[in-house]
């Protein structure tokens, strides 16, 4: 560990991550790392979950308040959702125990942008830290910490947390000392200045994390690898949906309204948006720049072929295969990535000033643009809104993309009204499924449902919500014409009898 941890006062506070849980009580809030699948801590959480089933197992209560960058992995959510050990959650999650015990009302869950969770902790909001259990790849003579494959949350949890406990993790290449920018300039309203980064691949910070050495209280050593984050190949759909968009960016370039080298690019997570940078690996553009929140092996393939010249984010979150050859090549893409803090990944200021060009996955949308990132038939989370928001409002472009039907073809992903709203109609620009585009700019509400249902609607539901469309326009106000009675019926039939067709 000497050679990883390189300011001696620090190794004689290694211990084993059993020792470490000791540090943390009921009732506690820990702020982890952990963005994706990436740069969690792989060993405290697990202690944490076993003090807390023989707690448990005593009769004694033990739940902490779990706050994180994103999602993490089987460890840390699956481990203390497993052992009960979770009260409350914020403000991403993608594990299914940890989503059960949301859903059943177990875990209060906190469905944050990414982009506020750091200024919402500083302000105070949310009350206090006290442990932040964080994943480093080394520390260095003068205490500065190297951190890992994702830096999220950490700046702040290890700014506000009373207690620091690092996860030192020696399998992470140590040849990725360079590549994060530490952005340390936000301070808090009123005395808040611009952020002067002008350029996505602008170095405004340094390498290192700061941490007050008097509070680290345990050093843990473990070598286990992040999350595979596997893709599926990409299917007809998602190859669909990526030439609608690739076909659409050059249209607005030939119209003059993109430069012919592109804004830089924030992609979602998940296969669609892995197949339309697959699509731009063949794509007319070049010089491409990545200004996102969670680089994925799509965005690995555009840096190695030298199709996108540079590419920002908060996360690395690789499948096995491109994980290796990241750190094989670690030289060829520290030049080539920046990770940065998420409150700089996703800053509202930097995707306005920079016009990034936001493609986000959803679950449905309705006719006239709202769209639903985050609800399963109005009350069921899937996984939360992420940074889909951050990029959505305040991006150039903002697309939102989905198959235009769910469950075998029971489900359309267009509807009258959504049952849970995390874009509004003004957020949302295009609307993508692999039955077609609609470009809603500058259009009024009822040309938007026109157009919404032509180009994306499955053709099983067009005629439903074309006929749905025409009474609402028939009665009542026109503005945004909606039968109030009928609005949700698609998603109540689909309870009742499991389709949404009548
Ligand atoms: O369920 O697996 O049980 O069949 O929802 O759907 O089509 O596999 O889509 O994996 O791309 O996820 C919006 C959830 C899409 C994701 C969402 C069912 C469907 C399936 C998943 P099954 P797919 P994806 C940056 C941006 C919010 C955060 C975000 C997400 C399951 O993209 O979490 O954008 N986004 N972050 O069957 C009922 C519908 C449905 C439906 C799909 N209309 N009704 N069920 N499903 N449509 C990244 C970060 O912020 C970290």
């Amino acid at each position: 560990l000497a050679d990883r941890v390189r300011y001696a006062d620090f190794l004689s506070r290694t211990m084993s991550a059993e020792q470490a849980a000791r540090f943390i009580s009921h009732g506690d809030t820990v702020g982890m790392s952990g963005f994706t699948g990436v740069g969690h801590p792989k060993a405290l959480p697990q202690a944490i979950a076993a003090r807390a089933s023989a707690a448990h197992g005593a009769g004694d209560p033990f739940k902490i308040n779990l706050w994180t960058g994103a999602s993490t992995a089987p460890e840390v959510d699956g481990a203390l959702a497993a052992a009960g050990a979770i009260a409350q959650r914020l403000p991403y999650n993608s594990d299914p125990s940890a989503r059960r015990q949301i859903n059943a009302g177990e875990i209060d869950y906190i469905d944050m942008h990414l982009s506020h969770v750091a200024q919402h902790a500083w302000f105070g909001f949310l009350g206090k830290m006290d442990v932040a259990v964080i994943e480093v790849a080394g520390v260095t003579a003068d205490g500065l910490l190297i951190p890992s494959n994702a830096v999220g949350n950490n700046k702040t949890w290890l700014q506000i947390a009373d207690r620091v406990i690092l996860e030192v993790n020696t399998r992470l290449p140590l040849r990725i000392e360079g590549m994060h920018d530490i952005y340390n300039g936000t301070a808090l309203p009123p005395r808040r200045m611009p952020i002067s980064l002008t350029h996505a691949d602008n170095r405004i910070g340094e390498p290192y994390l700061h941490v007050d050495p008097a509070k680290v209280v345990a050093i843990v050593e473990t070598s286990a690898l992040d999350r595979d984050n596997v893709f599926a190949q990409p299917d007809a759909n998602s190859n669909r949906i990526a030439q609608f968009i690739i076909d659409f960016l050059a249209h607005e370039v030939k119209m003059g309204r993109l430069p012919q080298q592109m804004l830089p690019i924030q992609s979602g997570v998940g296969n669609v948006a892995n197949a339309v940078l697959a699509g731009l690996l063949h794509s007319p553009f070049e010089k491409l720049l990545g200004f996102t929140e969670v680089l994925q092996d799509g965005m690995l393939d555009l840096l190695r072929a030298g199709k996108m010249a540079r590419a920002s984010a908060t996360a690395i979150s690789l499948s096995r295969a491109a994980y290796e050859d990241f750190e094989n090549n670690i030289d060829f893409y520290r030049d080539r990535v920046i990770l940065r803090p998420q409150e700089i990944s996703n800053h509202p200021e930097l995707v306005r000033r920079l016009g990034v060009i936001a493609m986000n996955s959803m679950i449905e949308a309705d006719i006239y643009g709202n769209v639903n990132s985050t609800h399963l038939m109005g009350s069921s989370m899937m996984n939360g809104i992420g940074g889909s928001g951050d990029f959505a409002r305040n991006g150039y472009l903002s697309f939102f993309v989905t198959p235009s039907v769910a469950k075998d073809g029971a489900i359309s992903c267009i509807v009258p009204m959504v049952s849970h709203v995390d874009h509004t109609e003004h957020d949302t620009q295009i609307i993508v499924t692999e039955q077609g585009l609609a470009d809603l700019r500058g259009l009024a509400p009822r040309k938007r449902a026109r157009a919404i249902i032509e180009h994306c609607a499955h053709p099983d539901f067009r005629p439903m919500l074309l006929d749905y469309f025409e009474r609402a326009s028939r009665q009542g106000a026109q503005h945004t014409p909606h039968l109030l009675g009928e609005a949700l019926s698609w998603h109540q039939r689909y309870l009742d009898t499991g389709s949404m067709h009548a």
